[in-house]
């Protein structure tokens, strides 16, 4: 059967029909009409115009709304990501299309040059990426691709196929970015973790020496608004950090730690930053590990469900776990915080960024953190400084109160579907089913009211960025579609429901 044509089909369990004005589609309609929209016959566009490629972590997100309209969509999706994992194991944050027009998205192939740049450090030879990463949701991703289908899944082989790259991005990150030695993974780029614009993000690339703003030139100001993208000083920045690690043939520091979770050279799990230059960027950031380890909980039952033990894969999750409680929770904020290697200290650990990023909430998708912590993460969230539940509709990208706060601009106050999809799966683990509820109302009614906003005012709702965005089209099916009477911990713990 042609599992593509189920794509238009509503088959919600639910019966809410969130329509958008002036249309009498469904929100499970609509949200079709974008996946389908952005589809390109081997993978998804996060948006038509603004971003024309394929992008890692949006990928994954839109695989887990795809696999309800077509399971096998959703696992093509993946494997086209991952069909261009470098052979260090590096999943690049863009596979480049090679129809679309070099000046289409900047910064374009011939500025990466991953064939040749990345060359020594396997950049594949037959499709052009970026030479950086985005945020590990892949195995996540899997799993719940895996578990809507398992029949097709299993008669396509698609884990069997999948899991070694999996198990090789894994590694990559555990083994060549564990840059400060305590055992979680670092980002050396503000792209590679997602949240580009964040402030927390503003003293670590304070150090670094902008490109010039003519040795350039953007394409994201052809589509999107001057006041609610990131200032061309910043952007000067991004473009010397990419430069730079690109030049150095996308060389990775000479940390890497026995790539167990337990920690680097010291033995003891307190790390000691190393190769990490000042005038660089590494940080070590909690939604990225959050994912890295939700990941590796995921990436054990993939392992138990092709026959193979996951359980020290479970007991890696959980040492992870206690790594990033013993690196980046900060009981002062009630929340965990970005921790920046290059800012200098005596013991050589860096310091944690003081700022209320939304990235410091998503840890709460974890079943396995320490008891009090998920209480003290949803005060937080319910509280002054995210307003989920009370002042806000969906929870924003950073601290209401800071001093950077602005409700429009790329990450620096707005919502996005995806940390809010990641909060409402994290309430369920912690089952908070009433804030789940709500949390999922609000996810649904403003997608559809905002025709697939890439990410919206978070006081107001309002529309802002691109519409018929992937990944917001696809977490509202996701969660139209999910299961919530039930602890939807997404099958992460071991000996759960299959
Ligand atoms: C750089 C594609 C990507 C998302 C990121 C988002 C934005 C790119 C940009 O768009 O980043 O990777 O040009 O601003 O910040 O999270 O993956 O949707």
């Amino acid at each position: 059967m042609d599992r593509t044509a189920q794509l238009v089909t509503p088959a919600a369990p639910h019966s809410i029909a969130y329509d958008p004005p002036g249309s009498s589609h469904s929100l499970h309609t609509a949200a079709a009409r974008v996946l389908e929209a952005n589809w390109t016959g081997t993978s998804t566009v996060p948006s038509r115009h603004l971003y024309p490629h394929q992008w890692s972590w949006d990928s994954a997100f839109i695989a887990i709304g795809l696999r309800h309209l077509s399971p096998l969509r959703a696992q093509t999706e993946l494997e086209t990501l991952l069909a261009a994992q470098w052979g260090d194991g590096r999943v690049p944050h863009i596979v480049f299309n090679p129809s679309v027009p070099l000046d289409a998205y900047f910064p374009s192939p011939d500025f990466w040059r991953s064939a040749t740049a990345g060359r020594a450090a396997g950049a594949p030879r037959t499709v052009q990426t970026s030479g950086i990463v985005q945020p590990p949701v892949h195995a996540l991703a899997a799993w719940l691709v895996h578990r809507a289908d398992p029949g097709l899944s299993r008669a396509r082989g698609f884990l069997a196929r999948v899991y070694p790259r999996l198990a090789a991005w894994h590694r990559y990150l555990l083994h060549r970015r564990d840059l400060g030695g305590g055992g979680l993974a670092s980002v050396v780029h503000p792209w590679e973790q997602g949240m580009d614009n964040s402030p927390a993000w503003d003293l670590p690339l304070s150090r670094v020496t902008p490109a010039p703003a003519r040795s350039f030139r953007r394409a994201d100001l052809d589509h999107g608004a001057a006041e609610d993208r990131p200032t061309d000083l910043d952007y000067g920045r991004y473009v010397r950090l990419a430069a730079d690690y690109r030049d150095g043939g996308y060389r990775d520091g000479t940390g890497g730690s026995r790539g167990d979770g337990t920690g680097g050279s010291r033995g003891d799990g307190t790390g000691g930053s190393r190769g990490v230059g000042t005038a660089g960027f590494a940080v070590e950031d909690p939604a990225f590990n959050a994912l890295l380890i939700a990941s590796e909980h995921a990436l054990a039952r993939i392992a138990a469900e092709l026959g193979a033990p996951g359980t020290a894969r479970h007991a890696r999750a959980e040492r992870l776990t206690a790594a990033l409680v013993e690196r980046l929770w900060d009981p002062a904020s009630g929340m965990f915080l970005c921790r920046d290697l290059g800012a200098p200290s005596p013991d050589g650990r860096g310091a944690l960024i003081p700022e209320r990023s939304v990235s410091g909430l998503v840890p709460l998708l974890l079943p396995g953190l320490p008891r009090d912590l998920a209480p003290t993460l949803v005060r937080t969230a319910t509280g002054p400084h995210f307003g989920l539940g009370t002042s806000t509709r969906l929870p924003p990208s950073y601290d209401l109160l800071g001093e950077a706060f602005d409700p429009h601009r790329y990450w620096r106050g707005p919502a996005w579907f995806n940390t809010a999809w990641l909060l409402e799966r994290g309430l369920r683990v912690h089952a908070e089913h009433r804030r789940a509820d709500a949390l999922r109302e609000s996810v649904l009614e403003l997608a559809a009211a905002g025709d697939f906003a890439e990410y919206v005012d978070p006081y107001t709702g309002e529309p802002c960025g691109a519409t018929g965005f992937g990944w917001t089209a696809a977490l509202a099916l996701d969660l139209l579609h999910s299961d919530t009477t039930v602890t939807a911990d997404m099958g992460l713990k071991g000996g759960d429901r299959p």
